[in-house]
């Protein structure tokens, strides 16, 4: 069901304007003669001042970009619903969370960080996900992010470490890259680092679709109930269609193919139908266990392991509507850590009380003032009344005689939501009891820079290992000053001695002298290889099929595997029809990267073309399922595929050929192959 007619959308219904067959306008609502030739002395002539016309055409044009984000300029967003499922009101006071009946509309915008906002979605990079619920008692933001720690531990060096991951500032050169010598000099002398470099480093800088990576609160907040009592909680997103990523060879090729590859999949899916949806689950912990753990619960580079706290889940999100215009919502819209409702509060972290400040500070330069929650996408659908009135862009109307409080003349309005001493209802902030000497300086419990990453190198699989050695090699591959690179092997050597070594030996250089002994803890619950891999739900499936293929077997497997949630495109040498398929694609216009998997429904002449043995070889190379009916054999063959791991068929048929492919896709990527044998 379409969530056509919550509270958010009937208000957005009235801002919502359809230019449809009016006659051309000025913004004064003058009808326009002609936009085509601007007004001259003569056909030859120069242009007149007086043309009102050109001119405001030109200056509007001139005036169309606004600021992007300095951070997350990157983004694509989408409206949908949350709901919990059942009253957590032992835990917090906040309306959306206590009401199992109630739909919350939300707006989500996932981005990636250190890119512009033209660059590609698929770069190594971590994702924003970024939650506005338009609850009955005012904007409540969940901004955060599909890694559950972060780079630094002060909010104070969020500049410094900006700067040094973004573009260089002599030549503004790399784009969306951490792999450039800035980045990595910071890393060298900035050991908090080390946690959020490991995440960065693995798979989950690589997301297959914004549908399928998780999302994190990062900061630990606090809950709190009707009693005053708190709570501290973590925030955690689980996507049901599983966490799966990409494969970092594919990404740079999906670069090329299509930029918008990740836009686009949340696009498409949500007009197909297909609504993404996550679980919300929480990890609380009660105020007297604060100091129970062997890490500060204020240290936003902490994870708290899910085997000592588990992830309760709570409720559900669904985004199920595109927005109408990329601009006005999905660029103007504008999040806030310091959007809370009652019932939800701050921490003590350092990090969370910098983000604070910082997004409203934003927000003023980059939407021009201070009326931005004016605008209709940030505008709450509870009722907003204070005395807040001028500054650049007001868009109402204020009639009231007053705009100060106390007052007498408007019979004290507004006036404070507490009546008769009862404070539910109004934004209390928890009362906590603070002591210390005014003081620069970080918390000894905040010095344990590697147990945690050791803690996630620990509990990886194999082929995720790999992963990150691969990655570290590439990155630092791409670093010129040798005394970056040595220093961040040193890094590396205090978080496991054995990575270090293979790094060093991909750079070829020696490895550390010193390491620091491995922990040999782990946490199941980090690594992607224990994610659950039971859909092929909108896994997009590449059909390689030609003139002479039996398209009525062809079309029967498409069929069994859109029963089961695929998508199935057919891919031909050329365009229009086979048989009686229509084909998608012609193969040389599309790349085997757009696919999850390959299907092989035809052999004989596709083994004789060198973009379909192109196609296959690749999708091997980058771990996908292969299936192969009978006729695909010669493909199957001209490929020489060294190894047999996620490929199905094609010596087996109908039903069992269908359970079996549908599982090989399932299981996302075949990561055991040996790849670097492939010439793809
Ligand atoms: Fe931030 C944007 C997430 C630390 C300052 N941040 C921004 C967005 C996300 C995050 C998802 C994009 C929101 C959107 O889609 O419009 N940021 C995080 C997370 C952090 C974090 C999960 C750590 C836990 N951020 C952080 C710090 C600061 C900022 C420490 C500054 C002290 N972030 C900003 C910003 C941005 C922003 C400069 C840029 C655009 C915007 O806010 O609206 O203010």
């Amino acid at each position: 069901m379409k969530n056509m007619d919550d509270d958010k959308q009937r208000q957005l219904a009235a801002d919502r304007v359809d230019p449809g067959s009016g006659p051309l306008t000025t913004d004064q609502g003058v009808p326009v003669d002609d936009t085509d030739n601007s007004l001259k002395v003569g056909e030859r002539g120069p242009t007149l001042l007086e043309d009102f016309h050109f001119r405001e055409k030109l200056t509007r044009f001139d005036h169309e970009r606004i600021p992007e984000r300095v951070v997350h300029a990157r983004g694509a967003g989408a409206y949908g619903y949350f709901q919990v499922y059942r009253s957590l009101a032992e835990y917090t006071v906040a309306d959306f969370l206590c009401d199992p009946s109630l739909r919350t509309p939300v707006f989500v915008r996932f981005s990636t960080v250190a890119g512009s906002r033209g660059s590609a979605d698929t770069v190594r990079d971590v994702r924003g996900f970024a939650t506005k619920f338009y609850t009955r008692q005012g904007n409540y933001d969940l901004v955060g992010n599909n890694m559950p720690v972060f780079f630094i531990q002060d909010g104070v060096k969020f500049p410094d470490f900006v700067h040094a991951v973004k573009p260089e500032p002599h030549n503004e050169i790399p784009q969306a890259q951490s792999a450039h010598d800035t980045f990595w000099d910071f890393v060298q002398l900035q050991p908090e680092i080390m946690h959020m470099v490991m995440w960065v480093m693995s798979d989950r800088a690589l997301p297959r679709s914004y549908r399928m990576m998780q999302g994190f609160g990062v900061h630990t907040f606090r809950l709190v109930n009707s009693e005053g009592r708190g709570t501290f909680v973590k925030f955690h997103w689980r996507p049901l269609l599983g966490t799966h990523s990409l494969v970092w060879d594919e990404v740079l090729r999906i670069q090329g193919n299509d930029p918008d590859f990740n836009r686009r999949d949340l696009w498409e899916s949500i007009e197909s139908g297909a609504y993404p949806e996550w679980e919300l689950g929480l990890q609380l912990v009660p105020e007297e266990d604060e100091h129970r753990f062997d890490f500060d619960l204020l240290d936003a580079t902490k994870i708290i392991p899910e085997e000592l706290v588990p992830v309760t889940p709570v409720g559900r999100l669904v985004l199920d509507r595109n927005p109408h215009n990329f601009f006005a919502e999905t660029e103007q819209v504008a999040f806030h850590t310091a959007n809370v409702v009652p019932g939800i509060d701050f921490t003590n972290d350092p990090l969370l009380q910098a983000r604070n400040f910082s997004y409203l500070d934003t927000q003023l330069i980059r939407l021009g003032g201070p009326n931005f929650a004016q605008i209709p996408i940030n505008r709450p659908v509870a009722a907003v009344t204070n005395n807040q009135r001028d500054g650049y862009h007001q868009h109402m109307i204020h009639e009231s005689t007053t705009s100060y409080a106390p007052n007498t003349i408007s019979g004290g309005c507004p006036m404070s939501g507490v009546v008769n001493g009862d404070l539910r209802g109004v934004f209390q902030h928890y009362q906590e009891r603070v002591d210390g000497q005014v003081i620069r300086r970080r918390s000894p419990s905040f010095q344990d820079h590697y147990s945690q990453a050791t803690l996630f190198w620990n509990s990886m699989a194999g082929w995720e290992k790999r992963h990150i050695v691969e990655a570290l090699r590439f990155e630092l591959g791409h670093v010129e000053r040798r005394s970056v690179k040595e220093g961040v092997l040193e890094q590396l050597a205090h978080v496991d001695g054995d990575l270090a070594r293979q790094v060093a030996e991909g750079l070829g250089l020696p490895a550390p002298a010193v390491t620091t002994p491995n922990h040999g803890r782990s946490s199941p619950a980090l690594s992607q290889a224990n994610a659950p891999r039971d859909t092929i739900a909108t896994r997009k499936i590449a059909v390689l099929a030609a003139d002479a293929t039996d398209t009525a077997q062809a079309g029967e497997l498409i069929a069994a595997l859109e029963e089961k949630g695929a998508i199935c495109e057919v891919i031909a040498p050329h365009g229009g029809t086979v048989g009686t398929l229509d084909v998608t694609r012609q193969l040389s216009a599309t790349s085997s990267v757009l696919y999850d998997a390959v299907l092989l429904a035809d052999g004989g002449e596709l083994a004789g073309n060198g973009h379909a043995v192109h196609f296959v070889r690749e999708a091997f190379k980058h771990g996908k399922a292969i299936g192969a009916v009978p006729r695909g054999e010669a493909l199957l063959d001209a490929a020489a595929l060294p190894g047999q791991q996620g490929v199905v068929g094609p010596k087996i048929s109908g039903d069992g050929f269908v359970e079996a492919f549908a599982e090989a896709v399932a299981a996302h990527r075949h990561y055991d192959r040996d790849v670097d044998l492939v010439p793809a």
